[in-house]
């Protein structure tokens, strides 16, 4: 079937095995009639390392393996440590946090959105700092139960922040979409990460452009399909 999906945010965890066994579904049935799987981020809740033994990570790898169709990752601002091994070990292809598209005639931008939500300093402060290169082989090298005990602390502090946070902040900003859709020449941009699914209709420049975003997988499952007609967001049990 000539269509590509894409999903995101589905924030998988050893709490929730319902969402866990409805993506298991989901890559049986729907990702097996497509062309391309794209996960733009946030697969998982939290990551702190490839060689972290969770046997979700385990039933992931294994489930996403069995695919045959091209399978590709961009990192979420939660699964941002995810790797090259975790990676072949899915048989899926990591990819830049902007990526263009080129399908069914369409110029397709790709991301998972934190980076779109400029309005959050507080945020976007936390995300350089622990994108630094250095400070994650440092963190990597750390014993696991450390890691653990880092990410629960930060999990906590940061639960505590975005309680003060209004909606608006945590949104998009509109004139950092406008500026990447520009740059990219991208008449389509697909993201996740604000949990608001939506199809949004913009100008870019002064062309029509569309901004599809994916629904987090909290409630029902959430994905996203572009075929030759155009855009679908569909929402499903899951
Ligand atoms: C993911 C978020 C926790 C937001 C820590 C260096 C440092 C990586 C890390 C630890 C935490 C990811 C990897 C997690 C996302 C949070 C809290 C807020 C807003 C370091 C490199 F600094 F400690 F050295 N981490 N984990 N947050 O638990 O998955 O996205 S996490
Ligand atoms: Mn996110």
């Amino acid at each position: 079937m000539s269509r590509t999906l894409f999903i995101a945010d589905l924030h998988l965890c050893q709490q929730e095995p319902a969402i866990t066994a409805g993506f298991l579904r989901f890559l049986q049935r729907e990702a097996t009639e497509c062309e391309a799987l794209y996960i733009l981020g946030d697969l998982f809740e939290s990551w702190i390392g490839d060689d972290d033994p969770n046997p979700l990570h385990q039933q992931v790898a294994e489930a996403l393996s069995a695919l045959t169709i091209p399978i590709w990752f961009i990192h979420g601002n939660r699964d941002f440590l995810l790797g090259k091994k975790f990676a072949a070990r899915c048989g899926m292809q990591l990819l830049p946090e902007e990526q263009l598209l080129e399908l069914y005639g369409h110029r397709v931008l790709i991301m998972h959105g934190d980076t779109l939500c400029t309005d959050d300093a507080g945020y976007l402060r936390f995300r350089e700092k622990v994108h630094q290169p250095w400070l994650q082989r440092l963190f990597l090298m750390l014993p696991l139960r450390l890691r653990q005990k880092i990410a629960v602390r930060l999990r906590n502090d940061s639960q505590q922040a975005n309680q003060t946070k209004s909606q608006q902040i945590m949104d998009v900003n509109p004139q950092a979409v406008e500026a990447v859709m520009q740059r990219y020449q991208a008449s389509l941009l697909i993201h996740g990460h604000t949990h608001r699914p939506a199809i949004h209709r913009l100008s870019v420049g002064q062309q029509p452009a569309e901004r599809a975003v994916l629904g987090a997988w909290h409630q029902e499952g959430s994905m996203i399909q572009l075929d030759a007609d155009g855009v679908n967001l569909i929402a499903f049990p899951w």
